[in-house]
């Protein structure tokens, strides 16, 4: 494997690790993550692909159960660019549980998934807990490609799989007081070990939230999958939320409750820093974030010659005939 020098293009992305991380501590916060794994990741990214063991213990964690007899939404079959590689996303992930750089799914595979439960409770006739046999036999499971847009600026293209949040519902019943809704992601404080996670006093778990019409939108799904198989861990094994009009932050991963709610909840960004992660957060190329602008974003497609290609940010990821009448 040659060494090779990471690119200026990285260089922009890889501080704006940080963007999502304005916490009072953040000086401690940054020492304790910078230089730790930078390294293997972008190696394999930069075309060295399968030839080193870290390849191969990324592969180990990609390689999931497989769906048999999957079928792709004639809606969502593609988008305007390609899917980006499956080792890329694999490698580049946002799970702060495991640790703030991109680097962490060796970590998130510390992730206890088996015997998971899925609560699903509150404002509902109906209410329910479901195991993973029944995420995946219970729901109308269809592969959806999807744009996906961190508020960092930078977007992939995913293949999810798994059902419409509408299907979910439609099972629970809210009851007419139901306006929004708490999704609530795995914490153990003795297995959810990131650099920086019990510094100062962040607001764990995380927690993301909807309206309840935002969440009855044909868009909002919940996936249990992606390329094809069940999802890795790094991805939110083994259910996550996936709002492709929304930042990715409001995307909570490895989701073990769902409560139906009269008021707006807290969330974990917005309550760390409501000024840069607002609780709408849909993705406007016209509203800059505090500290950068949002007007273009870089996509991450393929290597081995990585692109960060630069491209305009869409008005709502590009999902503005879907969603653009919840917010007239
Ligand atoms: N529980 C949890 N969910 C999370 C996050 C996180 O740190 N913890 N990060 C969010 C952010 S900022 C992004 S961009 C996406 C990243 O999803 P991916 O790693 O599967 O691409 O997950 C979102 N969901
Ligand atoms: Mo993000």
């Amino acid at each position: 494997m040659t060494i090779i020098r990471v690119p200026k293009s990285w260089e922009l992305p890889e501080q704006q690790v940080t963007s999502e991380t304005a916490y009072s501590n953040r000086r401690r916060f940054l020492k304790n993550l910078v230089g730790a794994s930078l390294g293997t990741g972008m190696l394999s990214i930069l075309g060295c692909q399968g030839s080193s063991a870290s390849d191969k213990a990324l592969w180990e964690t990609l390689n999931q159960p497989k769906f048999k007899s999957l079928a792709t939404n004639p809606a969502f079959a593609s988008v305007d660019r390609p899917i980006t590689d499956e080792e890329l996303a694999g490698q580049y992930n946002n799970f702060y549980e495991f640790g703030g750089s991109k680097s962490i799914w060796p970590a998130a595979q510390n992730l206890p998934t088996k015997d998971w439960k899925v609560e699903v409770t509150g404002l509902v006739k109906n209410p329910q807990t479901y195991d993973l046999d029944d995420l995946q036999t219970k729901f109308p499971i269809e592969e959806r490609i999807y744009r996906f847009r961190c508020v960092e600026a930078w977007s992939m293209v995913l293949p999810w799989i798994g059902f419409p949040m509408k299907a979910l519902m439609t099972a629970v019943e809210p009851t007419s007081e139901a306006k929004f809704v708490r999704f609530t992601s795995y914490y153990d404080r003795k297995i959810t070990t990131g650099p920086g996670i019990h510094l100062g006093s962040l607001p764990w778990p995380y927690t993301e939230g909807l309206r309840v019409e935002e969440m009855a939108n044909e868009l909002a799904f919940f996936a249990i999958g992606i390329y094809g198989h069940l999802l890795p861990k790094q991805h939110g094994a083994p259910i996550r939320m996936v709002v492709p009009w929304k930042y990715g932050f409001k995307g909570a991963k490895s989701i073990v409750k769902v409560e139906f709610l009269a008021n707006q909840p807290a969330t974990y960004w917005n309550t760390i820093n409501s000024y840069e992660y607002d609780f709408e957060a849909n993705v406007n190329p016209n509203k800059p974030h505090p500290r950068w602008s949002q007007a273009t974003e870089r996509f991450i497609s393929s290597g081995p010659n990585l692109s960060w290609e630069k491209r305009p940010t869409l008005p709502y990821n590009g999902y503005g005939e879907y969603v653009g009448g919840l917010y007239s």
